[in-house]
């Protein structure tokens, strides 16, 4: 199996934290965003998406998607499960996991990639391309503001997004905070419960993956 991987990019991130909290380890392989590695043919033959990470299977299958690739890991590894140890867990690891993906990555991508000037035209990431639309990232910016307030009170009475069982929905959300950083968004000095949640996570060894 081999994971193609951008060290600097948040969503392999949340691979690299969930493999590292599992102790995974895969061969890695670098694509390197900032030179449009992923639009090179060598690589949209492996990933006509033209997007990281990726999963390869030694029989050549490739699994595309954050979601999918820790689904398939968490089934090939289920030793210290990070989706849920009963149905219910489950389920609400994946509920807070969608809303992770939904309020916080996706207004993280529609700040960032509808204003700076690199992203010109590539307001997706994908392999079509769209120009940006400026009052998209004036709303990815409150939409951000949103999230982090939802959050704050989430924590106010929980340990972590599901109860007291640290999951997958906390990686994503942890990636996401520091994602939020690259569009100028910090945890607020008001928000004392996500700020708590977010100094108990940044202590785990995972996070540095
Ligand atoms: N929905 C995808 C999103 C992956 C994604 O946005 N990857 C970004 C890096 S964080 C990317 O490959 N960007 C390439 C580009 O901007 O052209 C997933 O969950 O895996």
């Amino acid at each position: 199996m081999k994971l193609y991987d951008c060290a600097t990019a948040p969503s392999p991130r949340r691979v690299r934290v969930f493999m590292a909290e599992k102790g995974i380890e895969i061969e890695t392989l670098q694509v390197d965003l900032s030179s449009g590695e992923q639009f090179s043919e060598a690589y949209k033959a492996i990933n006509p998406l033209s997007e990281v990470p990726l999963l390869q299977l030694d029989d050549g299958t490739t699994i595309s998607q954050v979601n999918a690739i820790c689904r398939y890991l968490e089934e090939l590894y289920p030793e210290n499960p990070l989706h849920g140890r009963t149905p219910l867990e489950r389920a609400l690891v994946e509920s807070a996991n969608n809303q992770a993906m939904m309020n916080g990555f996706m207004a993280g991508a529609e700040a960032l990639r509808n204003s700076v000037p690199g992203m010109k035209n590539r307001a997706m990431p994908g392999p079509h391309n769209y120009p940006q639309i400026p009052a998209l990232a004036e709303r990815g910016l409150q939409r951000i503001d949103n999230y982090f307030s939802d959050l704050d009170a989430h924590f106010e009475s929980n340990q972590y997004m599901v109860n007291d069982y640290f999951s997958v929905a906390d990686i994503s959300i942890l990636v996401f905070i520091d994602f939020a950083k690259w569009v100028k968004k910090r945890i607020p000095e008001d928000h004392k419960n996500l700020a708590r949640w977010y100094a108990e996570v940044g202590q785990r060894p995972s996070v540095k993956a």
